[in-house]
């Protein structure tokens, strides 16, 4: 009995040990992508926000990959618990339309605006997320970003809305929530409703009018 007792606390011991030496996948996701920026040109106004569901990470030598080049991050840059990261062109929001920009990759990257696959690499090079944008099924709006709903598969298309068709507008005007959590629903009323809302108000003049 008192061996059957040393064998179980030996292998929990080692549970324990294995458990805390393999390091934790980490699990980012991109987010929201503006490729066609229309308030200001695209050099200066493409960006991507990635969101973290895990805990805080440091993406010192993590990635980010477009179609044809990529941009390796060569400082600390923590993203926290359940945070928000924006990358884009340029970091000035005088220039960039407004966007507030945490890390700007310059030349490195580039959004087509028909779609390009996206990455982002971890210091190994394995892949830890990844979005082809030129998919079928994916909004390709411009002045608006292309938002992932937060549910099910960012890979599919099925899966993300155009921004424009949530509402909400940033800095110079284009559409989006750079750096904040994406809307999965509308903001605006949908023009169904509006002209509900519209005949009701006739229906209502009529009715003073006759009275
Ligand atoms: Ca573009
Ligand atoms: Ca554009
Ligand atoms: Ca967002």
């Amino acid at each position: 009995m008192k061996q059957y007792l040393q064998q179980a606390i030996l292998v929990s011991i080692i549970g324990v040990v294995f458990a805390f030496s393999v390091p934790a996948q980490a699990s980012l996701v991109i987010n929201e992508i503006m490729f066609n920026p229309d308030a200001v040109g695209d050099t200066y106004g493409e960006w991507m926000e990635i969101y973290n569901p895990g805990g805080a990470l440091d993406l010192l030598n993590y990635a980010l990959k477009d179609g044809a080049g990529s941009y390796t991050i060569s400082s600390s840059l923590v993203i926290p618990a359940g945070g928000y990261l924006v990358f884009g062109r340029n970091a000035d929001p005088a220039v960039n339309g407004g966007v507030p920009v945490d890390l700007a990759y310059g030349t490195s990257l580039y959004f087509g605006n028909t779609g390009e696959p996206l990455s982002i690499l971890a210091p190994d090079t394995s892949v830890v997320n990844s979005v082809d944008y030129g998919a079928a099924g994916f909004p390709a709006p411009a002045g608006a970003s292309i938002c992932f709903t937060g549910s099910g598969d960012n890979a599919d298309g099925a899966n993300w809305l155009a921004a424009s068709d949530l509402g909400i507008a940033y800095g110079a005007g284009d559409f989006g929530t750079p750096g904040a959590a994406n809307l999965t629903t509308s903001a605006v009323p949908e023009p169904g409703s509006l002209l509900l809302i519209g005949s009701g108000l006739v229906g209502l003049l009529r009715f003073n009018r006759r009275n």
